[in-house]
């Protein structure tokens, strides 16, 4: 969270929940919020960058989150072990992070939008092929980042995205065999490079 004064994107709404433990979606499950808002309760974390917070949803591998809305706060936001699908999830503040990949495996995402990051907006802790079709992302430092100082690979497909105000970059890493393909994709305003340590490097439409 940049600002806790930041206004939540759309009005509070009565079924909004406040979270006092995480949701994990079992393996090859599928949680639908249906455009529900949840909110990290005191338990998990206060979507600071203090980095011992709890995701608001764990997602086992095979699993699928969709239509979500993740309110302010987002304490560790959303984190995948192996292969996953986030569709039209909105993280209206991003916490710590909006997202990790926590172990080894493709994760898709479809649609949706995060911003108003401190620093990460998708944290890459393992081996992975990521990739990001028509979202919107906003306000943060990176838009993704592989763990520093890791060198395994990281494979990152963005297609149909509107990247905007990145204080750094929108891929930033430390592995000489990662690798980035972008596509008909928007960005605007990356403080830095678009491209920080990246060696491999796509661009298209
Ligand atoms: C920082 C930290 C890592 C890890 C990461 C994360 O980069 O140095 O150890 O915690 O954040 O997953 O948020
Ligand atoms: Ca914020
Ligand atoms: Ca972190
Ligand atoms: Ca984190």
């Amino acid at each position: 969270a940049v600002s806790s004064f930041f206004p939540p994107t759309t009005a509070a709404a009565d079924d909004d929940e406040v979270l006092h433990e995480t949701i994990v979606v079992e393996a090859g499950e599928t949680f639908d919020g249906e455009g529900k808002r949840y909110i990290a309760g005191p338990e998990l974390g206060d979507g600071s960058q203090d980095e011992n917070q709890e995701p608001v949803f764990r997602l086992e591998k095979g699993a699928t989150l969709k239509n979500v809305v993740l309110g302010s706060p987002a304490a560790d936001g959303v984190h995948c072990y192996g292969d996953c699908n986030v569709e039209n999830i909105v993280w209206e503040d991003i916490g710590e992070d909006a997202l990790t990949v926590k172990e080894e495996g493709t994760v898709t995402i479809k649609g949706g939008s995060a911003q108003n990051g401190e620093d990460k907006m998708f944290q890459i802790n393992a081996p992975a092929t990521f990739k990001v079709y028509n979202f919107k992302g906003d306000n943060a430092g990176k838009f993704i980042r592989q763990n520093g100082g890791t060198t395994f690979k990281v494979s990152v497909y963005i297609e149909d995205c509107t990247i905007t105000n990145m204080k750094e970059a929108i891929f930033r890493t430390d592995s000489n065999t990662s690798e980035v393909t972008m596509v008909n994709t928007k960005y605007g305003n990356i403080g830095k490079e678009k491209w920080i340590g990246v060696k491999h490097i796509t661009e298209k439409g």
